[in-house]
């Protein structure tokens, strides 16, 4: 490296290191909106269309039908867009986005098929595979997140299940109880789980537990079959009965048809017992030598419109611009938080490829009036080094407001 290139590094990495800047922070409103709970339609609902309905929601609904979400999803893009926007700002403070980190803690070597994905061992992608990651360098880098604003640090392993994991799960447990030392959420996804292990992870204090459907029941034999859809779900039902929050979400671009698949998605997960707290909308990231490099890459209209719809037919949870956000310019990414997207992944790394980093995303909320959520599970702006408060004060709401709880 030339000397002139090595001091502009050095600077750089100096001004990572030191000159960290700080986020305001807002509070969101409760899970559940004005009214809590999975209600039905209001009454008032009676002879207007299903789009007026969820328009004028008081509260989470969870009887949709594939046609209703549908004919939702079908809406002029416009429309559409502006009522997810609307019902945002009733459910959610529309400046709060909530910052996750993630943190790869186990990388490659996986045995399933998943066949978009980097860290499977049936697809050559040039990773080297590695341990579990040991617990103080897991919690180091929390500290580095939570010094740059997020509350919620995410750890991600690559395997099929927890089946035969008793020591790693004993790691991942004092990982867990390390991040809520700090005052973070915790989230982790680390393939299936049973009862007792989800009952373990809550014990540890777990916030939130990811595990995706990826796709519609219809398109998922095309992505995966090493494991089916049902057994996604069974694990979506462990970590509930054990009192986690579900993160539940999708990937856009896997080849699926947009008005069937991103509709099939939402109808399952919008049909849950209860909503998942978050919904994670992922862009392909294209890995070379996984069988879905070469797909055509999602349309911006195609990732609005998912948002959108997720936002109208599920009110209250957060919605998360996940993998691939990194390729989206700052226009792109505004338009999916006017359409309902409140949540985002930050940081240096995804689990294996780029993700935004710090700087780029304090400029982008600057630039746009928005802040960090302050959720109820993490309480990092009562800390005073966060000096800006919270914009509650600029609207004239009560900042000791209820929290929402992602
Ligand atoms: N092994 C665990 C599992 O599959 O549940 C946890 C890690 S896995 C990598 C977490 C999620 O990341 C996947 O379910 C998928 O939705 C997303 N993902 C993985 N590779 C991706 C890619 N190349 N592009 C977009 N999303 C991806
Ligand atoms: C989720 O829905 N997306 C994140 C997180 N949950 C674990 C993972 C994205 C992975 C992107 C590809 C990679 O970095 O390997
Ligand atoms: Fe393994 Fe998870 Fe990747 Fe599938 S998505 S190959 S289970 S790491």
């Amino acid at each position: 490296m030339e000397l002139a290139n090595m001091s502009r590094f050095a600077a750089r990495s100096a001004r990572k290191v030191h000159a960290v800047r700080y986020y305001s922070i807002v509070h969101d409103v409760p899970r559940g909106g004005p009214s809590l709970g999975q209600a039905p339609p209001p009454p008032q609902a009676q002879g207007q269309s299903v789009f007026d309905q969820a328009v004028n929601a008081l509260g989470p609904r969870n009887n949709w039908t594939k046609e209703e979400i549908s004919q939702i999803h079908q809406k002029p893009l416009m429309e559409l867009a502006f009522a997810a926007g609307t019902v945002h700002r009733r459910f959610h403070k529309p400046s709060a986005v909530q910052l996750c980190t993630l943190m790869n803690i186990k990388t490659g070597g996986c045995t399933e098929d998943c066949s978009y994905c980097a860290q499977s061992s049936r697809y050559k992608t040039n990773l080297t595979a590695t341990k579990l990651s040991n617990v103080e360098s897991v919690i180091e880098a929390a500290k580095v997140a939570k010094a740059n604003g997020s509350n919620r640090f995410c750890m991600g392993a690559a395997w099929r299940d927890m089946r035969g994991r008793k020591r790693g799960l004993k790691n991942i447990v004092e990982m867990i109880k390390g991040v809520r030392g700090l005052g973070m959420e915790a989230c982790v996804t680390l393939g299936m789980v049973d009862k007792e292990q989800a009952m373990e992870l809550k014990e540890a204090g777990l916030t939130a537990y990811n595990h995706n459907l990826d796709t519609s029941r219809e398109h998922y034999p095309n992505v995966i079959t090493t494991r089916s859809y049902d057994e996604r779900l069974q694990t979506l039902q462990n970590v509930r009965e054990a009192g986690i929050h579900v993160c539940s979400g999708g990937i856009l671009g896997l080849g699926e048809t947009p008005q069937t698949d991103h509709v099939g998605l939402i109808y399952t997960l919008a049909t849950l017992p209860e909503h998942p707290e978050s919904f994670p909308v992922n862009k392909l990231v294209p890995i070379k030598g996984t069988p879905m490099f070469g797909q055509d890459p999602v349309k911006l209209e195609d990732m609005v419109r998912c948002i959108a719809t997720a936002r109208l037919v599920m009110p209250s949870t957060i919605i998360r611009i996940a993998a691939g956000r990194v390729t989206m310019p700052e226009s792109e990414q505004m338009l999916c938080f006017m359409a309902g997207a409140n949540a985002i992944f930050t940081g240096e790394k995804m689990l294996t490829t780029d993700c935004n980093g710090w700087d780029q995303d304090k400029d982008m909320f600057n630039r746009w009036g928005l802040s960090p959520m302050q959720t109820e599970a993490s309480r990092i702006a009562a800390e005073p080094k966060f000096e800006a408060q919270s914009f509650a004060h600029m609207r004239g709401e009560d900042e000791s407001a209820p929290q929402s709880q992602a």
